[in-house]
């Protein structure tokens, strides 16, 4: 057992622009994360993620950088960032950066200089390619809908983007743009930052050849592929990690976090193994694909219980001992967790504190999204006008044009759409939610009323207050950072179990995922006879009996045996 501190941290997620507005204008900012230091340091996190405050068009909020060494000026100045990171770091809580380096902003300095002609010094700084007979360089689609690339009429020639076209990609195999990031990153390192959260980083290594995705039919009309095979987890991405751990990484005491579309864990074991000295964590992606259809994201189907436990279960295996996990249920690309996870209506405290539960009672590093302490939900609004996200509006477009229904586009959005996660935070039941005295850049969830800081502080019984005790407990006991993880009943339908152990100490973790009571027998290898009750979301009796239970809708309980 290689203890670290970063296994035992809990991290905190903040999204710059929906956290807290300091001065009027609708958009949070620097000053406002830092009037709101005490409240972290009151859940007791110990990392701040700080999404890309970096200086941006803000095509995709902030994660098109136009430049990586200054500070976007809605979210205030470097010296504001600098106060931001003392007043984190004196309450002991360690700042991560997010580090986005497989595409810049089209409005970069580098892609100025690089478009201006194919001999420009910074030319290869981006994938560029001519076109063929009259089109795109290979048929691959963007994250974004559309074709992975655009023309550009200056040069006759076309630029790589896999998401927005305000997104080229950077071409990682110049060993001159390494350099630069590298630099970069020893820049932010050495103004005493904790860590980076990396963008997409197992995509930043293409096959040279670029090869179109092959296709039986083509319908005569072009249309656009993933062209996964040739770019997630392409031919040079470990060498570059590792390139770049021995250039940077390992010169610090730092926590990395990358995250990762599309890996399995055995793939992700050759990014986070502990003898790779690449990266020391992976977000990986295969519980948020639980719920789509063989149509992608906005082919929206039910979850399945036994999907989210097996995931979970080969993951814990997989990496037990050789990498380690990070846990997590959503984040500022996602809907909310409580929405999708559990029930927001008639039982939203109960599933918030279950899912909770879950997540910090695993092996791995857990990972909170502004709001999901307070239970925020995901929003409707009325209309397709209200939405921000380029994802979204994209993907409206293209499916109206192909003739889908408004009402089954706006379905999809309610349910998957990334805007869910990123309406303000709710400080409170004030006009905007206590997030700003203007207008918010995207609408407040009309629930603030109901669901906001200053009441879960103020109720004892809060999903607040019980996440701060799951986070207390981590930090006071080691099994349930480092506790081997053993399912229970894996074929019960409604109650997912499973048991840490940690040398004589084992902890018993029972959860049950629906809205109707789960009778629950626990297997008889379960010695219970000295139990104790760590954490549960319903009152328990101290005597009970545990070997025949019924669980109440969205019942978590823990129980320490020795
Ligand atoms: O996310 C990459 C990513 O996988 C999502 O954009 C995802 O493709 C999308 O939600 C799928 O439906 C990272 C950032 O977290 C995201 O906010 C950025 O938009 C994206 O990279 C580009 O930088
Ligand atoms: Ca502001």
């Amino acid at each position: 057992m290689n203890k670290q501190w970063w296994k035992e941290s809990v991290v905190y997620q903040i999204y710059p622009r929906s956290f807290q507005d300091s001065n009027g204008d609708g958009i949070g900012d620097l000053q406002g994360i830092i009037s709101r230091l005490d409240y972290l340091e009151q859940l007791g996190i110990n990392v701040v993620w700080l999404c890309p405050v970096y200086q941006s068009p803000n095509d995709d909020n902030g994660y098109d950088i136009s430049n990586y060494q200054s500070i976007m000026n809605d979210f205030g100045t470097l010296a504001d960032w600098e106060e931001l990171l003392a007043g984190l770091h004196a309450r002991g809580i360690k700042l991560i950066m997010d580090l986005v380096v497989n595409h810049s902003s089209d409005e970069h300095a580098w892609f100025a200089e690089s478009r201006k002609s194919p001999d420009s010094p910074y030319r290869d700084y981006y994938i560029w390619r001519a076109g063929k007979d009259g089109h795109e360089p290979n048929n691959w689609g963007s994250f974004f809908s559309g074709p992975a690339w655009e023309y550009d009429a200056q040069t006759d020639e076309y630029f790589l983007h896999l998401f927005s076209r305000k997104q080229p990609d950077l071409n990682w195999e110049n060993p001159k743009l390494r350099r630069e990031i590298y630099d970069m990153m020893t820049w932010w390192l050495d103004k005493g930052i904790d860590g980076f959260r990396m963008d997409v980083i197992n995509l930043i290594s293409k096959v040279p050849e670029l090869p179109s995705v092959v296709k039986d039919q083509e319908d005569g009309e072009r249309t656009y592929h993933f062209g996964g095979e040739y770019f997630v987890n392409g031919p040079r991405v470990h060498e570059y990690m590792q390139e770049m751990n021995r250039e940077v990484l390992s010169k610090y005491d730092i926590m990395t976090v990358g995250e990762a579309i599309g890996v399995t864990p055995e793939e992700a074991a050759l990014y986070v193994g502990e003898d790779r000295n690449e990266l020391h964590m992976l977000f990986h992606f295969e519980l948020m694909e639980v719920d789509s259809g063989p149509g992608g994201k906005w082919d929206v189907r039910p979850w399945k219980l036994a999907d989210i436990k097996s995931i979970f279960s080969k993951w814990q295996t997989a990496l037990h001992g050789k990498g380690w996990n990070s846990l997590y249920l959503n984040n500022h690309d996602q809907p909310r967790m409580l929405s999708r996870f559990g029930d927001d209506k008639h039982y939203p405290k109960e599933s918030a504190k279950m899912l909770a539960t879950l997540l910090h009672t695993l092996q791995g590093t857990p990972y909170i999204y502004q709001g999901e302490e307070i239970g925020m939900t995901n929003v409707k609004f009325d209309s397709i006008s209200e939405y921000k996200d380029i994802e979204i509006l994209n993907m409206y477009k293209e499916y109206r044009a192909a003739g889908h229904a408004e009402e089954e586009i706006m379905n999809s959005i309610y349910v998957k759409g990334r805007d869910n996660g990123r309406t303000p935070m709710q400080w409170s039941a004030e006009p905007q939610a206590g997030f700003t005295t203007g207008t918010p850049w995207l609408a407040v969830n009309p629930n603030y009323t109901e669901i906001n800081v200053e009441q879960a502080l103020a109720d004892p019984d809060s999903i607040f207050h019980y996440y701060k005790k799951l986070i207390e407990l981590r930090k006071s006991h080691d099994i349930f950072v480092y506790g081997d993880y053993a399912i229970l009943a894996e074929e019960h339908e409604q109650v997912y179990a499973y048991l840490r152990t940690l040398g004589e100490e084992r902890l018993l973790v029972m959860l049950n995922f629906f809205g109707q009571p789960a009778a629950f027998e626990l297997p008889a290898c379960v010695d219970f006879q000295n139990k104790t009750l760590v954490i549960a979301n319903y009152g328990v009796q101290p005597d009970e009996d545990i070997r025949s239970l019924s669980l109440r809708p969205y019942e978590a309980r823990v129980y320490r045996l020795r």
